[in-house]
């Protein structure tokens, strides 16, 4: 049995268009591009997540819908919102937008922590971070590794795993700079097999160089037995520890194919998992939207097909990348 489970990228007009029974079967939107959260949503019990970042090459904005094939059950923790199927949670903490960063996270993570605990989906499968002005300094570290102190710090005061098992596939990315630090996730009830990637030494082993706490991520995880739900965490053109052709935003795009190839070849051969690129859904994230086109171009000419998927403005975490690329498959009869 999968998990039911599909995500859809859309118009948010096309979303608000949308009414009863399958506003009740989605289990959280992100909405990216746009001013304000629309209310309608919210007003319905519907988790909605404002990401502060624009969409590559388009001015209305867009969603990232989390579809169940059922009616969803729909709560709230002290600090997070959240709703759920049988297996699966999808779940927004509150943020403190007034905390400093490196508090804001640790605080945003042991949010998220004592939700998805208390609800019963204690395992966190994929975690969305979204960090305003994620390359600039903040009390003498780079804000993205001021992060990565406070997430670290988050898992380690819960004596979570900080590395291997059981560590949530994640992105962390950019946004408006003025925008407050933005999390969001979906946990399981069930423990996801985690998949890393033999091209690239895995992030939570990252040595100094890259910030005094490594960050903590897996690079894909899996749930569910015989049909299951693959989650690729952002993916750049990183080769052992180290970032490839700078500033050169083609060569980054199918290195960067490369890894999350090389992921599904690991997915494969060590759980069984039968996906292939042409099945991915992407969320393509780029630190210039001038270069959406070129970015599309080469997603098309490696998958060999017109990709699903959606681009977003974003900077990256390291300076020297121009292009970030996550991915969703699911089970292929639960796409509708
Ligand atoms: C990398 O491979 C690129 O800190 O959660 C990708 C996915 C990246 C997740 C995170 C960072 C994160 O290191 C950056």
């Amino acid at each position: 049995m999968g998990q039911a489970l599909q995500v859809r990228f859309m118009a948010l007009d096309d979303v608000l268009a949308r009414r009863g029974d399958w506003v009740e079967r989605v289990l959280g939107v992100t909405v990216f591009g746009a001013d304000a959260a629309p209310q309608a949503l919210c007003a319905q019990g519907v988790p909605v997540v404002l990401v502060q970042a624009p969409v590559a090459g388009a001015r209305q904005p867009a969603c990232e819908v989390w579809l169940a094939d059922h009616a969803v059950r729909s709560g709230r923790s002290a600090r997070a919102r959240w709703r759920a199927t049988e297996s699966l949670m999808f779940v927004a903490p509150d943020i403190d937008p007034d905390a400093a960063l490196e508090a804001g996270a640790e605080a945003a993570y042991t949010a998220l922590f004592d939700a998805v605990e208390a609800a019963g989906y204690p395992h966190l499968l994929r975690v969305w971070n979204h960090i305003g002005d994620i390359n600039g300094e903040d009390a003498g570290l780079e804000r993205y590794r001021r992060f990565n102190i406070g997430r670290q710090q988050a898992f380690l005061a819960r004596r979570r795993q900080v590395a291997g098992a059981g560590v949530p596939a994640a992105s962390a990315l950019g946004a408006r700079a003025d925008a407050p630090l933005c999390v969001y996730a979906l946990a399981a009830r069930a423990a996801p097999r985690g998949v890393e990637n033999p091209r690239q030494i895995s992030a939570y082993h990252y040595p100094a160089d890259y910030g005094p706490r490594a960050p903590t991520f897996s690079r894909a995880n899996l749930l569910g037995g015989d049909a299951p739900i693959l989650f690729v965490s952002g993916t750049a053109s990183i080769v052992g520890h180290q970032s490839l052709h700078p500033g050169d935003v083609r060569e980054q795009t199918r290195e960067t194919l490369r890894n999350i190839a090389a992921l599904l070849e690991v997915g494969r051969a060590e759980h069984g998992a039968r996906f292939a690129l042409a099945d991915l859904q992407f969320k393509v994230y780029l630190r210039d939207a001038a270069h959406r086109d070129a970015v599309h171009e080469e997603l098309a000419g490696v998958i060999g097909a017109a990709p699903d998927a959606l681009f977003l403005q974003a900077d990256i975490c390291r300076q020297e990348l121009l292009v970030e690329i996550e991915a969703v498959a699911v089970p292929k009869r639960e796409r509708a």
